[in-house]
């Protein structure tokens, strides 16, 4: 299929997902206690926004994930100074193994780097980051825990479009209603929520699948997430430089923003 009509349906379902989270006939609820029903309605919309069997067998097979709760009700702020994150999280060591990755795979970052403009370092840094380069993916179920989140009434508008991405992800074999991920439902190297998935994910290692555990999938994908915000080719990424507004684009803590940028300059330099 052509790339433009494939992406023309791609915007297109995603129009349908996005109305489809703002019509919200399921009743959320602050506790398990209603899961089951809201499940129940919410079946009948995800079919109506045009999610197919695999999908909706998956959300069938969901559970109230108690874990997932517990980790969004404890979300702790980040209170770090920069310095103080900088070492918590391990940035210098996140750097030298940063740099060895970049030396052995430079034919692979070099092309990614031709392809969507956004130099190694950023991308490596990310990867270090979220997952210690794909060290510890997470351990909970994805389509339960977005699930969850798009029951639960405290963000249900925001993660309502993620649940139903993430059951389209089933439906194309991207994930399968047993993958696992952060408690969130954050999936694979670079822990993209489901529809950042769906609408940023690339099949980087030609299997024909966008498998997010994959970590030539997971790269490209986040190449081509920082392209689309607008990434600039050859342009500064650092504080006060056009790309710095790009990184933020991925993370919403000021300090994890600066805590990238210097490390992709440390590991590209
Ligand atoms: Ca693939």
């Amino acid at each position: 299929m052509p790339v433009q009509i494939q992406r023309l349906r791609l915007g297109l379902l995603l129009s349908a997902l996005i109305c489809a989270g703002a019509v919200h006939a399921a009743e959320c609820g602050s506790t398990g206690a209603e899961y089951e029903a809201w499940k129940t309605a919410t079946l009948r919309d995800a079919a109506a926004a045009g999610v197919g069997a695999r999908g909706l067998q998956a959300l069938k097979g969901t559970s109230y994930s108690t874990r997932t709760i517990a980790a969004d009700r404890n979300q702790k702020s980040f209170k770090y100074s920069l310095p103080k994150f900088l070492q918590v999280r391990g940035a210098d060591t996140i750097v030298a193994q940063g740099r060895k990755r970049k030396a052995r795979d430079a034919a692979f970052y070099a092309a990614l780097e031709q392809t969507y403009g956004v130099p190694a370092g950023v991308i490596i840094a990310i990867h270090g980051m979220e997952t210690g380069f794909g060290g510890f993916m997470g351990d909970t179920n994805v389509v339960s825990a977005i699930s969850t989140l798009a029951y639960d009434c405290r963000r249900s508008d925001f993660f309502t479009p993620h649940m139903l991405a993430a059951l389209v992800l089933v439906d194309r074999g991207s994930i399968t209603p047993q993958s696992v991920g952060a408690k969130h439902g954050e999936i694979g190297h670079t822990q993209f929520l489901p529809g950042n998935a769906l609408a940023y994910g690339v099949d980087g290692n030609g299997d024909g699948r966008v498998d997010l555990t994959d970590q030539a999938d997971a790269l490209t994908s986040t190449a081509n997430f920082l392209a689309q915000k607008g990434w600039r080719r050859g342009a500064g990424y650092q504080e006060g430089e056009p790309n710095f507004a790009v990184i933020k684009a991925w993370n919403a803590a000021t300090v994890y923003q600066q805590a990238i940028a210097l490390m992709g300059a440390r590991i590209d330099g």
